[in-house]
């Protein structure tokens, strides 16, 4: 694990910032998002520090396998039958937190295109 000691996610992870952590294995915690926009809202985290979706790519495309592997155990554990993933890259789609998260909705009906 390698964190950045002024990284939001990080500070979660390493549980210095308290958050609902639903599932955790060596390359993934996954916890409750802190502004649910859906009545299951989870963030998948890499263990390690990235800051977005496109990077993780490039160094570990089997961590960012491990992310959408357990957001499918998150869900199933969550009961439900469909769901939405979501990665935002760059702050001009709304990322706001460079720790690369995988945004995993559920619980409602969602429309398309997103907005
Ligand atoms: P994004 O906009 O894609 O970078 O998503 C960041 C998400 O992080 C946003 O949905 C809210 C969530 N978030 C921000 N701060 C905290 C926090 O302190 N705890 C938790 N659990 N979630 C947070």
């Amino acid at each position: 694990m390698e964190f950045d000691p002024d990284c939001l996610f990080c500070k979660i992870i390493q549980g210095k910032i308290p958050a609902e952590i639903v599932f955790r294995n060596e390359n993934v915690v996954a916890f409750r998002d802190i502004t649910p926009q859906a009545p299951t809202h989870v963030l998948l985290v890499p263990t390690l520090h990235v800051a977005n979706a496109g990077d993780l790519a490039k160094l570990s495309p089997t961590v960012l396998g491990a992310l959408f592997t357990a957001a499918c155990e998150v869900a199933a554990s969550a009961g439900l039958d469909g769901y939405r993933t979501v990665f935002n890259t760059g702050e001009s789609v709304g990322q706001s937190v460079f720790h690369v998260h995988l945004h995993l909705l559920g619980g409602r009906s969602f429309s398309w295109p997103p907005g």
